[in-house]
């Protein structure tokens, strides 16, 4: 009989991760923490003795990933001596010739689907049966609709649906149509690929990346658990589902309002005062700066004035507009070389351009002493 079962995937194992600031520190870092989240839900399905395993694809980053994280991986889920483990492939990692699921043995408790139409593997012990399709190509415009239609649920199982795609009508990497699938009648559908975690009180479920792997994925990350219960009165399973969190750096993007009467140091504080000192120092801050600067303020070592007060830090001045009035200056200089050379430069058609070209410019001006 089935109790609890936990349906994670799109893990990403072996990704090479690469940060803007400095070397490849971040990198190794993100590296171990998708590790250590994986070790937690194994140690998770462990120590709660979960029976059944679900990874809803992509578990590993690419077919090019080292045969040791892919050793790492296997060795792992051969712990978990009292669970199913069942896998279907990904975009990322699907089942091709080189395959990293050809690359090493699996244990006697893993079961990988290995063909691009449903197929079902039945676990007697807990009266449950698995139904899914791996990848076995890197894209698919269709969804393997006579391969579906053929599936005969047994009413007395309970019944997973495993599969890897996107809901939506039209996509490369396998579009799903939620309304077709959910009319068979499976107890639950595990999907993957969609790295933002989502669950509908049906049943179905986008378990995310239980990492997040970029500063797109924003919010809660981790795996979901099932509890089942069988109602014999009506033959039929009743299934409840949450999340259970795994605790990870998170990717914050925070916009950062400058006016005209901000100096340096200002700047610098308006940054740094974004979130408390202890999230500071644990998770990715990308921070743009919007709004209007002084144009004596020059932006080029920000970056490098913040990094301390951050574990990471990226910033982006590319909204932030010089505070000048450049119709006013022009008119102010209709008849001298600043203003035919001001003209001139606001004829640049590339706005970045046009804008670097002004701002240095009249800073070169100002430190000449030619404008005040
Ligand atoms: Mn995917």
């Amino acid at each position: 009989m089935l109790t609890t079962f936990v349906h994670t995937g799109d893990f990403h194992l072996g990704r090479p991760f690469t940060f803007l600031q400095q070397g490849n520190y971040y990198g190794k870092n993100k590296r171990k923490e998708l590790w250590k989240a994986f070790d937690e839900m194994i140690a998770y399905v462990k120590e709660e003795a979960v029976p059944l395993l679900l990874i809803a694809g992509d578990l590993f980053d690419s077919v090019n990933v080292l045969t040791m994280d892919i050793k790492r991986a296997a060795e792992g889920l051969a712990s978990l001596e009292k669970t199913w483990v069942v896998i279907i492939t990904g975009n990322h990692d699907y089942h091709g010739d080189s395959s990293p699921y050809k690359k090493v043995e699996w244990p006697r408790n893993v079961y990988i689907f290995k063909e691009d139409v449903f197929r079902s593997v039945y676990i007697k012990e807990l009266n449950t049966e698995i139904y899914g399709m791996s990848w076995v190509k890197n894209e698919y415009r269709a969804f393997p609709e006579r391969s579906f239609n053929s599936i005969k649920l047994n009413d007395t199982r309970y019944n997973i649906l495993m599969a890897h795609g996107e809901v939506t009508n039209q996509s490369l990497y396998l579009p799903i149509d939620l309304r077709m699938i959910e009319k068979k009648g499976f107890d639950y559908i595990a999907l993957g690929h969609i790295h933002k975690p989502g669950l509908t009180p049906g049943g179905v479920a986008y378990c995310g990346s239980p990492v997040p792997l970029n500063f797109g994925e924003t919010g809660e990350r981790g795996f979901i658990i099932s509890q089942v219960k069988t109602d014999y009165e009506n033959q039929s399973f009743i299934t409840s589902s949450g999340f259970n969190p795994i605790e990870s750096r998170k990717y914050e993007t925070i916009d950062i309002q400058i006016v005209p009467e901000d100096s340096y140091q200002d700047i610098i504080n308006k940054a740094i005062r974004c979130d408390s000192d202890i999230n500071r120092q644990q998770n990715y801050y990308r921070i743009r700066f919007t709004g209007y600067i002084n144009p004596e303020i020059q932006m080029d070592w920000i970056n490098d004035d913040l990094e301390d007060a951050f574990y990471y830090v990226e910033t982006d001045t590319s909204k932030l507009e010089p505070d000048i009035d450049l119709e006013l200056l022009i008119k102010e200089n209709l008849n001298n070389p600043i203003g035919q050379l001001l003209t001139e430069l606001g004829k640049i058609a590339e706005p970045e351009v046009r804008k670097k070209a002004i701002i240095y410019s009249i800073e070169a001006m100002i430190g000449e002493g030619v404008l005040k």
